[in-house]
């Protein structure tokens, strides 16, 4: 299946996801990987791997609808089945989403519907939360308020810093979206309306807890 990935950053959720092509895991060919960023080092990491990469600066268009029609176009020459947000940092305008809509996932670093938006990790930190996480979703309009896919816990330990948590809920980060991208890519996985269907029978809302898969779902 062909897809496309829209980065911002450092990429290792992009990394995991080579990695899970290479190791003949994840039936997708990445067409391209776009940031809206110059210095992401995501590009180095496809370049690496022979992906095409390109670059859509946001700071070189009027607005977020001027740069979002410009996104679509790079997007759309490319033809993808499926667009993945990994590590992507800019809000999108309704008529992207709405382009894109059943078809595009991201992952939120946190258990949604905690923690939308940014800084998830002081946040959950500040309140003081047990458990902490990562969220494949759909995207909709709301933003992180998508119908929700795949999630992963971590405990949150005494003493713990923003830093070393990010890298306790990356990692799980790195389990889940290949295997929810994997889903999609073999056609069992479906957004119908404000519902998620796998294997066509409805998930319930709070999506499928990682350690709870069973042999069926990961097979
Ligand atoms: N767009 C829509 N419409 N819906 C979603 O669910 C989206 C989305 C765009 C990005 C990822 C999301 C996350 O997982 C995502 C989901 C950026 C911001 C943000 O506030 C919020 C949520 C997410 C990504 N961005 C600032 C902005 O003004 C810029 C921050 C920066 O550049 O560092 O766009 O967390
Ligand atoms: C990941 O933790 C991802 O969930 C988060 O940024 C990190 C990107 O890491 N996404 C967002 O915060 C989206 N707003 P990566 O570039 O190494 O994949």
């Amino acid at each position: 299946m062909p897809i496309v990935v829209l980065i911002s950053g450092s990429g290792s959720n992009l990394q995991a996801i080579i990695d899970a092509m290479q190791a003949g895991e994840l039936p997708v060919e990445i067409r391209a990987v776009i940031s809206n960023r110059t210095d992401a080092y995501g590009l180095e990491r496809a370049r690496a791997a022979g992906i095409h990469t390109e670059v859509v600066d946001h700071r070189e268009y009027a607005g977020r609808e001027a740069f979002d029609r410009a996104l679509q176009k790079t997007i759309d020459a490319h033809e993808p089945a499926l667009v993945v947000l990994a590590g992507f940092m800019r809000i999108l305008t309704h008529e992207f989403v709405e382009h894109y809509m059943g078809r595009m996932l991201n992952i939120h670093p946190a258990l949604l519907p905690l923690f939308p938006g940014l800084n998830t990790h002081e946040r959950a930190l500040q309140e003081a939360v047990k458990q902490h996480g990562a969220t494949v979703h759909f995207v909709t309009t709301e933003v992180d308020g998508g119908p929700l896919v795949l999630s992963a816990r971590v405990p949150v330990r005494p003493g713990d810093t923003a830093e070393g948590l990010a890298a306790r809920v990356l990692e799980q980060e790195h389990r889940i979206y290949p295997q929810a991208i994997r889903w999609f890519a073999e056609g069992r996985l479906q957004m119908q309306y404000d519902r998620v269907l796998l294997d066509e029978k409805p998930l319930p809302t709070t999506g499928i807890d990682f350690a709870e898969l069973t042999t069926d779902q990961t097979r």
